[in-house]
């Protein structure tokens, strides 16, 4: 990945900056925690960390109004932060307890917030792609301008679904933004073994879609693209594509020994690409924030992070008889 060009003076008010820190860091104590949780044993199933990623959502979110949509994969406790939903309610639902978003019974993959507008967590690779365009679709139908972001992975942009809903998509010119999230792997597979191109932003090409390449290291970059695409869907000339380049720092989920890539792969990028140090000298260097202001902001967040596990602890599991609800939907 390239060295990031930062601008002297990038084009970002210091509250706007600080509160991308907030953002970014609580997103990334939070998956911390979890992974401690998970190897307490407290969190049972699939457990898919956003460590390393953070700018990507946090970038797109500035960049969403209210009322737009956002819709995802299993690496999905990121993108519920970033939207606003509850710490509390995001960690009792990983730790399987009744105060959890689906009440325990859904756990890490299978979340959502009507509130919020979050669709989920999938676990099923690339599946959230066509549904993500079906969103898209009722909010044409409707005839708001909301927009729709559709988030996927590198792995699942080689899917065939995806470009049945490309077609789709730009048929009917919906209002949907397809974020391709490449963090370079899928589970061990590393691109260049996979995918036949290096780019995978101008797939959309051969249906008319545009698409372009975003640093997904520099929140700056990603706010900024991701408000020129959501112009372009509200606009109403149909979706875009914005292929953001990232990276994990974990493994795929927590039981991959991660035996596919180097060490020192993953410490140059942590050491020389990190998005929340970007940030934190950013900030640091506009004079915007001193070393106690940002200490005092990790405490702030430790604290809600540890409040959450705290929560999730002491929220029971679910009642025996919840066996039998939320299985059908109520025909109203
Ligand atoms: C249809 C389907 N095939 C295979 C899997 C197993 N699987 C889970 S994640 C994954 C890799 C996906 O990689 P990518 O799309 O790059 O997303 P990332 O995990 O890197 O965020 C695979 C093959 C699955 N869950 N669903
Ligand atoms: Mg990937």
């Amino acid at each position: 990945m390239a060295a990031r060009k930062t601008s002297v003076k990038p084009n970002v008010s210091p509250q706007e900056l600080t509160q991308f820190y907030r953002d970014m860091l609580l997103i990334r104590r939070f998956e911390e925690k979890a992974g401690q949780l998970y190897g307490m044993g407290l969190i049972g199933g699939f457990c898919h960390l956003y460590i390393g990623q953070e700018a990507v959502v946090v970038g797109l979110e500035a960049a969403a109004e209210e009322g737009d949509k956002r819709i995802t994969s299993y690496r999905d406790h990121g993108h519920m932060l970033a939207c606003g939903m509850d710490p509390n309610g995001v960690m009792a639902e990983l730790t399987g307890r009744e105060g959890g978003y689906s009440k325990g019974k859904g756990g890490s993959m299978h979340m959502f917030s009507r509130e919020k507008h979050f669709y989920g967590g999938h676990g099923i690779v690339g599946a959230q792609v066509p549904l993500g365009a079906g969103l898209a679709f009722s909010d044409k139908y409707r005839g708001n301008d909301r927009v729709t972001f559709t988030y996927f992975g590198d792995g699942a942009a080689n899917q065939g679904q995806v470009y049945e809903t490309f077609n789709m998509a730009a048929l009917w010119e919906l209002p949907v933004i397809f974020v391709i999230e490449n963090n370079q792997y899928a589970m061990g597979t590393a691109m260049k073994r996979s995918t036949s191109t290096p780019d995978i932003y101008h797939r959309g090409a051969a249906f008319g879609i545009p698409g372009e390449m975003v640093d997904g290291m520099d929140v700056l970059a990603v706010r900024d693209a991701g408000q020129k695409a959501v112009k372009h869907c509200r606009s109403g000339k149909g979706p875009y594509i914005l292929e953001v380049k990232t990276y994990r720092y974990r493994g795929h989920s927590m039981s991959d020994p991660a035996k596919y890539r180097t060490r020192e792969e993953v410490s140059k990028m942590r050491e020389e690409r990190d998005a929340i140090d970007h940030v934190r000298e950013l900030l640091v260097q506009g004079g915007h924030a001193s070393e106690e202001d940002l200490k005092a902001i990790d405490k702030e967040i430790k604290a809600v992070v540890s409040a959450s596990a705290e929560f999730a602890r002491e929220s029971p599991e679910p009642a025996l008889d919840e066996l039998w609800t939320d299985i059908y939907a109520e025909v109203r």
